[in-house]
């Protein structure tokens, strides 16, 4: 017999659910093999929130852009943060970049030269100065740190070095401001990587204060890693900050969220309502980190919003109360099948009925395709040279 709780109990719930896009997603990308150009590619920051806009206006779940330092770099970011608002969207978590500069060939804020640190420190207080322009509330920091020969470089002092950097940037942060810190198993280092782990991102952000957070992206972990069980030990620390959601089959495929393996999503999202981490009370934010190399981009966002959207919805139908009943009970597979019965749940028809009260369209996808939009932005954009994700 299966336990089930309709969708008409769990709708309010999908109330205000927001998923951040990152700006590069609407880039040029590719693998370090080829990028592919495509027609309609964004030519300055501004087209890229318009593209971000327009998935927000076909899903209504997308309200607002990361941007990418200095990939998004302006002159004016408080005349872009109102061309976003025109659009209808706001201007979300400003990225760090000290991957792309000869400089920090051997690191940025571990490096053994005072003087590069520095450098790499200025470089966050330039976006925590954006940030002020902005108004944005997280400073998200990936670094691409590490060595590729044992031997190549003093781990420990990589380590302490960091953790000084860390509290340099960390100082600067306005009161409202987070700083956030993404961990990543490997690549572009192949042997160590000085964040790579979420226990290493712990310990750095723990050592700051309550105000930093670690950034768990769904691609940075070895295969078979037990991703939820990692979002519940963060979220029982009080220290999931947000996420960066894409999918993978084998490294940092940065495919389409919800597309490898939708089971490990709703596994993830059950483990985030489990722990708090959803929801209006909630400071846990949902970001893609997404790149596409073969497929439109517009479309492969709107598909990954919906993704998320969708395995939310069948996280909330999880019996909760029938499932802790089994589990007291010792009832091993009664209590894998309350879960299993939530995941099995087709939402499609709800979901497309939610969005119709809504004002949104039943299906975006489609809506999409027939807007006109995608050919306007291959006629109009023309001339000029397309973004390239980085
Ligand atoms: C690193 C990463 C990080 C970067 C983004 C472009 O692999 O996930 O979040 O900022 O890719
Ligand atoms: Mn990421
Ligand atoms: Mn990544």
């Amino acid at each position: 017999m299966s336990s089930q709780k309709g969708f008409a109990a769990i709708a309010a719930r999908l109330e205000g659910q927001a998923i951040e896009l990152p700006s590069w997603a609407f880039g040029n990308s590719g693998t370090r093999f080829k990028v592919f150009a495509t027609a309609g590619t964004p030519r300055s920051v501004e087209e890229k929130i318009a593209d971000a806009a327009t998935v927000h206006r076909f899903t209504g779940l997308a309200p607002t852009v990361a941007l990418h330092i200095p990939w998004d770099k302006v002159d004016d970011y408080a005349a872009l943060s109102a061309y976003a608002q025109d659009h209808g969207v706001r201007l979300g978590t400003i990225n760090s970049n000290t991957f792309q500069d000869d400089d920090y060939k051997f690191g940025a804020l571990t490096h053994v030269d005072a003087k590069v640190r520095q450098k790499a420190i200025d470089h966050h207080f330039e976006c925590i100065d954006v940030m002020g322009a902005t108004g944005s509330r997280d400073l998200k920091i990936w670094l691409a740190e590490g060595s590729n020969y044992p031997g190549q470089a003093d781990l420990r002092g990589r380590q302490d070095r960091l953790g000084e950097s860390l509290s340099t940037i960390y100082d600067r942060l306005g009161d409202d401001q987070r700083l956030v810190l993404e961990y990543k198993f490997f690549e572009p280092a192949f042997y160590h990587t000085d964040v790579p782990d979420w226990g290493t991102a712990y310990a750095q952000v723990a050592a700051l204060g309550d105000r930093a957070v670690v950034c768990l992206d769904t691609g940075h972990h070895a295969p078979g890693t037990n991703i939820e069980f990692i979002v519940m030990q963060l979220l029982r620390l009080g220290k999931l900050g947000s996420f960066d959601f894409n999918s993978r089959f084998y490294a940092d495929d940065d495919l389409i969220v919800g597309a490898a393996d939708p089971f490990q999503l709703f596994r993830i999202l059950f483990e985030v309502m489990r722990g708090g981490g959803y929801g209006p009370e909630s400071d846990v934010a949902f970001m893609l980190d997404q790149c596409h190399n073969v497929e439109e981009k517009i479309p492969g966002q709107i598909r990954s919003v919906l993704n998320v959207q969708e395995m939310t919805a069948r996280a909330l139908l999880v019996d909760t109360d029938a499932l802790h009943a089994a589990q007291d009970a010792g009832d091993v597979l009664g209590a894998h099948q309350v879960f299993m019965d939530a995941f099995y749940t087709d939402v499609r028809a709800d979901l497309a009925g939610w969005r119709e009260e809504h004002g949104l369209p039943a299906d975006p996808m489609r809506a999409y395709a027939e807007s006109g939009y995608q050919a306007e932005i291959e006629a109009s954009r023309v001339g000029g040279t397309q973004l390239s994700w980085n």
